[in-house]
């Protein structure tokens, strides 16, 4: 089973979007195997962001990602970083379908309320970043045979 590394941004936790963002990740049958509040530290999200490092918006994302507390997660599930990117939305809010988290509840690029790593390895690296493998928890929902055939 494939992990997602998610994060809600600092925006999505002051706007008191916690419940309604993780609700839209849970209800398709995803699984949450770890999840920590945290504030970024300035060493956490060079790492996280170092692909950006050249690109003019990348002083303003690490200053955005590390102002204010986040919740991260590690999702599992069938194609979890696929189908957590679509739920997601496109990285732009004005791009971003209506019925996605960034086309339902942003308006600036720069303030997209959630993070999905792109790929299994992104999320995988990504997610040391913040956890220890240890702190996966391996679970097994009730519900899990009514998610999957
Ligand atoms: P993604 O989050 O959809 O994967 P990326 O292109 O990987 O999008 O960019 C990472 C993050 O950098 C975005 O989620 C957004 O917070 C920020 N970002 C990207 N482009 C811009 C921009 O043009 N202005 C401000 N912030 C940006
Ligand atoms: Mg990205």
């Amino acid at each position: 089973m494939e992990h997602e590394f998610v994060m809600l941004k600092p925006d999505a936790v002051q706007r008191g979007l916690i419940g309604q963002l993780i609700t839209r990740l849970e209800r398709t049958g995803l699984k949450i195997v770890a999840m920590k509040f945290l504030k970024v530290s300035q060493d956490q999200a060079e790492k996280h962001y170092e692909v950006h490092k050249e690109r003019p918006f990348y002083s303003g994302l690490v200053k955005y990602i590390t102002s204010s507390p986040t919740v991260a997660l590690v999702i599992e599930g069938e194609n979890a970083v696929a189908l957590t990117r679509k739920i997601v939305g496109a990285t732009n809010p004005l791009d971003a379908s209506p019925g996605t988290i960034r086309g339902d509840f942003g308006i600036q690029i720069g303030r997209n309320l959630i993070h999905a790593s792109d790929s299994v390895e992104n999320a995988l690296a990504e997610l040391k970043i913040y956890f220890d493998e240890s702190e996966l928890v391996n679970w097994k929902p009730v519900t899990n045979n009514w998610v999957y055939e």
